[in-house]
């Protein structure tokens, strides 16, 4: 089951190149930690990505956010991304038809595919969805995650929405290398999924608008969790953004060494 063997060993199995790399990333960074840096100005945004960049894997972004958002705003990200051994992640949930969903990642304002390593997409609307994604995404080298479960309060994505995105990542997984989920799935045989879980704090449970959030001990070790989503836990009101980067870095690699060493 690939949830004992280590980020580098999987890294080895993997035919998608981000996927691949970022696996890699991870075990010599030794982090599983992404942080959601869900912040309105550019010069925000900045300072948050430079600050938790040297404990991170992975950015995660909600580019539509920003009040001042322009092309310089990512091209000093990826800068960042360089200099601090990151990768990127476009939170933008996808959820229209194929057609409509390669617009969307291709071109507009934000030109995402052009920058985002990684992009997720709800499956609601059916398999044309990742068709549409692949299209642009694949001959850039990017990768896709599915949005499988949620951590929200009443998510209507469970039991056979969420069986049925599976089986939709193993018909596309040259493209679609993982998911948002709560949990690692029943795996068939050649399955390489890469498991990232939002919701994930240490000092908190809930912020009374649906959100649940969980131990990252919890989400790695007894729920087979690849990588643990952290926003608030890291930059809320009050916090050191890069004591708290660390402490969530080190709380999820510790975990992450448990499970790989329980074989
Ligand atoms: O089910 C989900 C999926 C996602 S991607 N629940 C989530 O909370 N997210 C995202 O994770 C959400 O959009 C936000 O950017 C981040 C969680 O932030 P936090 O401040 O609650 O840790």
């Amino acid at each position: 089951m690939s949830a004992s063997k280590t980020y580098l060993e999987r890294s080895k199995l993997h035919a998608n190149p981000t996927a691949k790399a970022f696996l890699e990333l991870m075990e010599r960074k030794k982090s599983n930690l992404s942080v959601a840096v869900d912040v309105t100005s550019k010069a925000a945004l900045l300072d948050l990505a430079d600050k938790v960049g040297p404990y991170i894997c992975l950015l995660k972004t909600h580019i539509d956010v920003v009040d001042d958002f322009d092309m310089d705003l990512v091209e000093k990200l990826t800068a960042l991304a360089k200099k601090h051994d990151f990768m990127i992640f476009e939170d933008r949930k996808f959820a229209d038809i194929g057609n409509t969903v390669k617009l969307q990642y291709s071109s507009g304002v934000y030109k995402i595919a052009s920058w985002a390593d990684i992009t997720n997409a709800h499956m609601v609307p059916g398999e044309g969805i990742i068709q549409g994604l692949r299209e642009v995404g694949k001959p850039l080298n990017r990768a896709m995650l599915l949005l499988a479960e949620m951590s929200s309060a009443g998510t209507l994505a469970k039991g056979d929405y969420t069986e049925h995105t599976v089986e939709m990542a193993r018909k596309y997984s040259d493209f679609v290398v993982g998911f948002i989920a709560m949990q690692r799935y029943a795996e068939k045989e050649g399955d390489n999924f890469i498991y990232m879980t939002p919701g994930v704090g240490l000092d908190q449970k809930s912020d009374g608008m649906g959100q649940q959030w969980k131990h990252p001990r919890e989400v790695i070790l007894d729920r087979g969790s690849d990588v643990i989503i952290v926003g608030r836990g890291v930059y809320g009101a009050g916090r050191d953004p890069a004591a708290e980067a660390k402490r969530y870095q080190e709380a999820g690699w510790d975990a992450y060494l448990e499970r790989v060493h329980q074989k």
